[in-house]
């Protein structure tokens, strides 16, 4: 019997998906918008593409390493939460956000040294610039090292640990920009230092264990260290070293981490972006904002042998990261919770397209499941919501758009709903709006759904059934190149 190869972080991640081929290196590109563009080009033409581990980038040297679209396959989707490759899509979507909020808390456990300590530099030595941060999008306002980030600080009240993603910009060799929304956990943390006249100590890594980076950029309760739960879900404690530097934990398998201080932007700030955001739209930082941003006085670099950065750098959304939407899993327990039956299938398309599908049980259901989706908190931000009949897969968009042409009338079947909430990144929010603080907008419920009172009238529809249509795949694979997932 072969023993479970040793936890090694990003690591372990790579090697399982490289035996399914899932891993293409890339050599010679630029990390200066070549890299960025490459990696949205990819995301957005190749279904289910592969990985890409750009090696020898334009002037640094082999081994300095950028990992661009790890879950955006099915397969690796599954890898890199720690479950069979070949978990289904639909199981991932139901069920990622559950494991998640169901694992026990398991705090980290220190160990005296780890690989990501294998190569150290310090206060003068430091050098950001030794690792090949990418200028990403064509508009943005310099280079990030920080994407895929999990940035860790203490709360000096209570000992509670965050770890966030927040993007790291470059703007020295030891000096990083650090922009937070309003209700970020390392801003609340670190305004607490800053009340006392304190620089508020961190430490962040800006590549490492995907399961870390992915409980890094959710929202869990003030509180609820992030790092207790990625022990939770890997099922052992997760291995950190004690930060020389700041007495900060950092997960001792990590690829680069930092270790500095956030001075109170009094003291010390910078303009900050513009950076191209997920909503499609540049937004953010100073230009969001008017005023400067906090920064990272870097005291202290570290980083394992051929160190690896998480690029996770936002793209247009039809080019995305990852392979299955799995908060839309979050809005489906939403809604079973608020007592709505019949709901077959919730996905959130682009950056705010959420459709739902149901099996219409009486008359006023379609209605009653649009009303609980937008009361919903997991789909705040979503500006249209499209309710479907449950012959129709809500994880795809031509047959949602398909029920909307053929199915909705203008007149009859829009909803609009007014002064809902959304967010700063909301393009479509006017300037005067954003500058007052009223985050909000008007959104709309389509129902393209069979009307129920002549449902049994409606039109047969034409096309053919999926067990045709996975016929006619299994017999003729070998001479069509359908796609394998
Ligand atoms: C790739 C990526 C980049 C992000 N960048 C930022 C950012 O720059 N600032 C921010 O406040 N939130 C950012 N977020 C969202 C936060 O990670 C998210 O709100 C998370 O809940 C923050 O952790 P916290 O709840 O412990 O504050 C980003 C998320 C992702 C996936
Ligand atoms: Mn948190």
């Amino acid at each position: 019997m072969t023993e479970k190869p040793a936890y090694d972080g990003l690591r372990s991640f790579l090697t399982e998906a490289e035996k399914f081929g899932e891993i293409k290196t890339i050599t010679g590109a630029d990390w200066n918008l070549e890299i960025g563009a490459l990696s949205e080009t990819v995301a957005e033409k190749i279904t289910e593409p592969p990985a890409l581990l750009f090696d020898e980038i334009k002037g640094y040297p082999k081994g300095f390493r950028i990992l661009s679209l790890p879950t955006a396959s099915r397969r690796r989707m599954a890898i890199a939460l720690g479950l069979p490759p070949d978990t289904p899509r639909i199981e991932l979507l139901r069920h990622t956000l559950k494991r998640i909020h169901g694992a026990p808390s398991t705090p980290p456990r220190v160990v005296p040294d780890g690989p990501v300590m294998q190569n150290r530099m310090r206060d003068n030595e430091v050098d950001l610039l030794k690792f090949p941060a990418l200028f990403g999008h064509r508009r943005d306002g310099g280079r990030y090292i920080g994407t895929g980030s999990c940035v860790i600080t203490k709360d000096p009240e209570t000992g509670f640990v965050n770890s966030g993603t927040y993007r790291l910009q470059v703007h020295e060799r030891n000096l990083l920009g650090l922009w937070n929304n309003p209700g970020a956990q390392a801003r609340i943390i670190a305004e607490k230092y800053w009340k006392q006249g304190k620089a508020c100590p961190i430490a962040a890594t800006v590549g490492g264990d995907f399961l870390v980076f992915m409980l890094s950029y959710m929202k869990f309760p003030y509180g609820v260290s992030e790092l207790d739960k990625a022990g939770g879900l890997l099922g052992h404690p997760l291995d950190v070293v004690t930060g020389p530097v700041t007495g900060l934990p950092i997960p001792a398998h990590a690829e680069i981490a930092i270790e500095g201080e956030v001075p109170p932007p009094s003291e010390e700030a910078r303009d900050e972006g513009p950076f191209g955001e997920y909503t499609g739209y540049y937004s953010g930082g100073t230009l969001g904002t008017g005023h400067a941003e906090p920064v990272i006085r870097v005291k202290a670099i570290y980083y394992r042998n051929n160190p690896i950065i998480l690029n996770m750098s936002p793209q247009w959304p039809g080019a995305p990261h990852h392979s299955v939407r799995f908060e839309a899993g979050g809005l489906w327990d939403q809604l079973e919770s608020a007592g709505v039956p019949g709901v077959t299938g919730v996905y959130i398309h682009l950056s705010g397209l959420v459709a739902v599908s149901i099996q219409q049980r009486y008359p006023g259901h379609a209605r009653q499941v649009g009303s609980a989706v937008l009361g919903a908190a997991s789909s705040a931000g979503s500006r249209y919501v499209v309710i479907v009949d449950d012959d129709i897969d809500a994880t795809n968009l031509n047959e949602v758009l398909w029920a909307m042409t053929t199915r909705s009338l203008p007149a009859e079947d829009i909803q609009v709903a007014e002064g809902t909430r959304t967010n700063a990144l909301d393009a479509r929010l006017p300037p005067e709006k954003k500058a007052s603080g009223d985050w909000t907008s008007s959104r709309a419920i389509i129902y393209a759904v069979r009307p129920w009172h002549w449902r049994n009238k409606f039109p047969m529809v034409n096309r053919i059934d999926p067990d045709q249509r996975e016929a006619m795949i299994a017999k003729y694979r070998d001479q069509l190149p359908f796609p394998r997932d």
